[in-house]
């Protein structure tokens, strides 16, 4: 990594001696390393990022959706005379002003100021950071809500169409690269049972009933910085899916994620639910920043949304599971079949829950109660 990064730094002009490097092994994509450097006596902070080539073929459109977007963000914040320092991610322009370097093995890579005390949470009981979650991703909505979403370059197409997730399923099924779909029918079944279900916001979508939106598309709450004294919320991170997209998918994948009593990939099954609790916190947040902006049937399925994402995610661990572990980065062999197990059970629960889940979003529907 050491060769790497010289040669990345120096391709970007960036000069000063490198004291320390530290890999984060959070994301399933990307490879993330945290940089220290020293320039003239001080040290700073840089986060160097591998484009992952596999997932984006594309990195330049990648990069350029994401320099647009958070300079926009940046004119935003200033416009709404707000401070602009650690609130949005600041990329280093490469040669030409874009905002990557391609290596001598032809990898892209960029780099971002590490924001300064900052943390992130994996995974997070507390109700307060939870909801400061939720605001952070309503806030990023709201920031957004004037960019034009057709100018933004479509970086993975059709990413959260599950109609169009579930037709790759199948495809990967019948072809079996690995022989392995005999090991999971049972899975396999109870996934194919939820399809209707998972199919029914991007056909609403299609039929114009929810409109499009700028969206993040990977709400996890590890892609969310907190002050790490306050907890407050600072800004959102990981822009590299920010697509037109539904804000129930978004509201969805946060509560996917966080909203579970457990981690993505738990083999414990009977441990794995939805903790209203931590959904309320989440959707108290969520709504106070965006939810008047909301439509009624934009409000009406942020419930469904986080079913949909929630069979939608593990549908795609599943298939990459039969396909042999292509698109996820996996720790053990069986790691994305544990991640689809888990999102399966997680969605049955929701299932079960979605009168309460439904009340919930309904007692923070600012405009109803006024
Ligand atoms: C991936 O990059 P990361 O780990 O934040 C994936 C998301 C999935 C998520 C599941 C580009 O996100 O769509 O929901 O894993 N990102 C991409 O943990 O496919
Ligand atoms: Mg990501």
């Amino acid at each position: 990594m050491e060769s790497k990064i010289e040669e990345v730094f120096s391709a970007f002009g960036i000069e000063g001696e490198v004291k320390s490097y530290k890999i984060f092994h959070s994301g399933h994509i990307n490879t993330t390393c945290l940089v220290t450097i020293e320039q003239d006596g001080k040290e700073k902070q840089l986060v160097m990022q591998k484009i992952n080539s596999y997932v984006f073929k594309k990195p330049e459109e990648v990069m350029e959706n994401i320099s647009n977007v958070t300079n926009y963000i940046y004119a935003k914040l200033k416009e709404n005379n707000q401070p602009t320092s650690r609130r949005v991610l600041r990329f280093k322009p490469g040669k030409e002003k874009k905002y990557f370097v391609v290596d001598s093995e032809g990898d892209y890579w960029r780099v971002y100021k590490f924001v300064d005390k900052s943390i992130c949470f994996d995974a997070t009981d507390d109700l307060v950071v939870l909801e400061e979650t939720g605001k952070a991703f309503g806030e990023f909505q709201t920031l957004l809500a004037d960019y034009t979403a057709d100018s933004l370059n479509i970086i993975i197409p059709h990413f959260h169409n599950t109609p169009n997730r579930y037709k790759n399923f199948k495809q990967t099924l019948a072809e079996d690269p690995c022989d392995r779909a005999k090991y999971v029918q049972e899975e396999i079944s109870e996934y194919l049972a939820l399809e209707e279900i998972a199919s029914r916001m991007y056909k609403m979508q299609k039929s114009g009933e929810l409109p499009l939106r700028v969206t993040h598309n990977d709400t996890k709450c590890n892609n969310v910085l907190f002050d790490e004294t306050t907890h407050k919320h600072i800004c959102v991170i990981d822009l590299d899916t920010v697509m037109p997209g539904l804000v129930g998918f978004d509201f969805g994948d946060a509560m996917r994620f966080a909203g579970n009593t457990c981690v993505e990939d738990e083999t414990d099954l009977s441990k794995v639910q939805l903790d209203l609790t931590k959904y309320e916190a989440f959707t108290k947040g969520f709504m106070a920043e965006v939810g008047s902006s909301l439509t009624t049937a934009e409000k009406g399925t942020l419930s469904l949304g986080a079913i949909t994402m929630t069979i939608e995610c593990g549908l795609r661990f599943l298939t990459d599971y039969i396909d042999g572990d292509n698109y996820f980065k996996i720790s053990y062999s069986d790691h994305n079949l544990d991640r689809a197990r888990c999102q399966l059970k997680l969605a049955q629960d929701m299932i079960k829950k979605y009168a309460q889940m439904q009340e919930i979003v309904a007692k923070y529907d600012i405009v109803k109660k006024v």
